[in-house]
């Protein structure tokens, strides 16, 4: 149950009302964690039950792998990120509309391994293993990049997105 009719925005609404009641991500010790000066500037909060962003279509949290990351995985490529046979199972799901805004919501806390580049093959990686309770970066990835993050640095971003 979402508020149903589209509130009548147009163009993007980046008209944000100004709360990012975003806690501190606290004192990490141990991993090389430099803080970028403070926290992302572009982080506009999308309406989703429970404040997990990550839900980007709103169902509720825990955010799904075969919807909510499959539409962020989508909406990365330029592509609808609803696909349309996932409408024709579910006519409930959000508009494309909908959905991509609270995705691009999202902004740079998709970066979780915070490269400055919001990458599929790992961001959103990490993103899919930690809500599989996996360590966030496959072994094979440290292998070729030493200088990826320490997981438990990824794994603080991932949860960021959806407390
Ligand atoms: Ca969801
Ligand atoms: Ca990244």
């Amino acid at each position: 149950m979402d508020g149903g009719g589209a509130a009548g925005t147009t163009g993007g609404g980046y008209g944000l009302g100004g709360t990012i009641g975003q806690p501190d991500a606290g004192t990490v010790s141990g991993g090389q964690y430099d803080f970028r000066g403070g926290f992302w500037p572009g982080v506009i909060g999308a309406a989703s039950p429970g404040g997990c962003r990550l839900d980007v279509d709103g169902s509720g949290p825990p955010p799904d792998l075969a919807t909510d990351i499959v539409y962020v995985a989508r909406r990365l490529l330029d592509l609808p990120p609803v696909p349309a046979s996932f409408r024709a199972l579910d006519p409930t799901i959000p508009s494309d509309v909908v959905i991509g805004a609270a995705i691009d919501g999202l902004g740079s806390a998709l970066d979780v391994d915070g490269r400055n580049h919001i990458d599929i093959a790992t961001d959103l990686v990490y993103i899919a293993r930690r809500l599989l309770h996996l360590p966030p970066v496959p072994a094979s990835f440290r292998l070729l990049d030493p200088t990826i993050p320490a997981d438990a640095v990824i794994a603080a971003n991932v949860d960021a997105l959806c407390p």
